[in-house]
């Protein structure tokens, strides 16, 4: 098995944010066959669409030996286990965790597109990115500190300096 860094966005705009992006983080490092590694501080940030409360973001580093398939099964699990309601796509959510990144590899299935396709317009995804890793490329050669720079803000704004202090789960 090959064992690959992964970029794991977290996001929530219902029902205590923060309470749900820890008990994420909990759950992720619980995976099998998977190392956290990092955990950006959270930000809060406008919703790309109207009419949403601000959500809160952060974004995890792992080390996993898991398939990007298989970890996108995992995660949507995790999703489901902490009450996310699929009504309506885009809609407000408890919990949101997107693959960002997976090593080095561009995916393209029915059901994952990696990098994610659309990182560049999410400073919510950049900002805590450019924090835990930044000297980050794309696997076409961009730096993630260019596509930042071309990005909207979202008036984002860091709310905590780190979500959960790694000691306390381990
Ligand atoms: N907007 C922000 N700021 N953060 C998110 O995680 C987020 N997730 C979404 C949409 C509705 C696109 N907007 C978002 O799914």
């Amino acid at each position: 098995m090959i064992k690959s860094i992964a970029y794991i966005g977290l996001g929530s705009n219902l029902k205590n944010p923060i309470a749900q992006i820890k008990q994420a983080i909990l759950a992720l490092s619980q995976l099998p066959q998977t190392n956290l590694i990092k955990i950006s501080s959270l930000y809060t940030s406008d919703s790309l669409l109207p009419n949403q409360p601000r959500y809160t973001n952060a974004i995890a580093s792992i080390n996993t030996y898991l398939e990007a398939e298989t970890l996108l099964d995992l995660l949507q699990q995790i999703e489901n286990n902490q009450g996310r309601q699929r009504n309506q796509r885009w809609g407000a959510r408890t919990l949101d965790l997107d693959i960002i990144l997976y090593g080095n590899q561009r995916l393209n299935t029915p059901r994952l597109t990696v990098p994610h396709p659309q990182m560049e317009l999410r400073s919510f995804v950049l900002t805590p990115l450019t924090e835990i890793a930044p000297h980050l490329t794309l696997p076409d050669g961009r730096t993630i500190t260019s596509l930042l720079k071309q990005c909207p803000s979202l008036n984002i704004q860091k709310i905590a300096e780190t979500a959960i202090s790694l000691p306390a789960i381990k």
